[in-house]
């Protein structure tokens, strides 16, 4: 790892939103790409946040301002995530599921499918079933991509495909999860088409499934 992208890993565990912001804008100017940034800086920060968070040398007020810094430098860096002229590979709806607010993994899928010419409808958190049903029925996308964080809020996936299936809607749409607590074989279990452990292989299993 460049050392800048260690110093942005290290400013974004200590939540100082301008550093991350004029660091990357720094390394963006010295020629280091944004996915560079992105997979060496903010996500390895956000990682060392999430182990110290887990054994309880943070607490949830560090993590959120660590998660709002992760969201200033992700605003830095999307129009460089995002190649303005890629043609469109598809159409998704993103959202978290029921009952979770965690929204940056989210975002972060989000972001890489754009910048892989998908285009679509981004929910927000605490989606229900019924309203990620209501969205395919408006929107008719190719992709219905799903985050959840917690084992508790996981089960929502499922009980959105079944929502689907009752409306009808099932066939329409494939449908992909993912999120740190979800397995390869929970999204088999709940007959998800796809599943990715992180972002860029959610762009994979998009273009897989929509190709
Ligand atoms: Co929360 N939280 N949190 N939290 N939080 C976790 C998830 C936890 C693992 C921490 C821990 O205890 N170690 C734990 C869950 C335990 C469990 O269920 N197994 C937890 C808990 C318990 C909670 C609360 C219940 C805490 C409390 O209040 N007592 C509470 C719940 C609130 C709620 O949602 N109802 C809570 C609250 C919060 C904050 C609000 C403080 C904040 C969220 C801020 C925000 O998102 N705006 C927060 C955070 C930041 C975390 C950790 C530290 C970091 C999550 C994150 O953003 N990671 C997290 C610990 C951890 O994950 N290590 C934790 C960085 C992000 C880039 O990774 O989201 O995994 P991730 O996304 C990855 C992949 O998973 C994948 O791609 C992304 C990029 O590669 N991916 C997909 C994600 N979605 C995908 C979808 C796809 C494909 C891939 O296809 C559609």
């Amino acid at each position: 790892m460049k050392d800048i992208e260690l110093q942005i890993a290290e400013q974004l565990y200590h939540g100082e939103e301008e550093a991350v912001a004029s660091l990357i804008q720094q390394a963006l100017d010295a020629g280091v790409t944004a996915e560079d940034i992105l997979a060496n800086g903010l996500l390895p920060g956000m990682d060392h946040v999430g182990k110290d968070f887990k054994c309880g040398d943070l607490f949830v007020p560090e993590v959120l301002l660590a998660a709002r810094t992760m969201q200033a430098g992700m605003e830095v860096l999307r129009p460089h995530l995002i190649p303005g002229l890629a043609p469109t590979a598809g159409k998704y709806v993103i959202g978290t599921v029921k009952g979770d607010l965690h929204d940056i993994g989210k975002s972060i899928v989000k972001l890489m499918l754009e910048g892989a010419g998908f285009v679509g409808i981004d929910l927000g958190t605490d989606v229900s079933p019924e309203a990620f049903v209501k969205a395919v029925r408006e929107h008719k996308p190719d992709i219905l991509a799903m985050s959840a964080l917690l084992t508790t809020t996981m089960v929502e996936m499922s009980a959105t495909i079944l929502a689907l299936k009752e409306a009808g809607l099932r066939e329409s749409v494939k449908v992909i999860v993912g999120g740190a607590p979800v397995t390869l074989s929970y999204s088999e279990d709940i007959k998800a088409d796809g599943y990715a452990p992180d972002s860029a292989r959610a762009v994979d299993v998009a273009r897989n499934l929509v190709g």
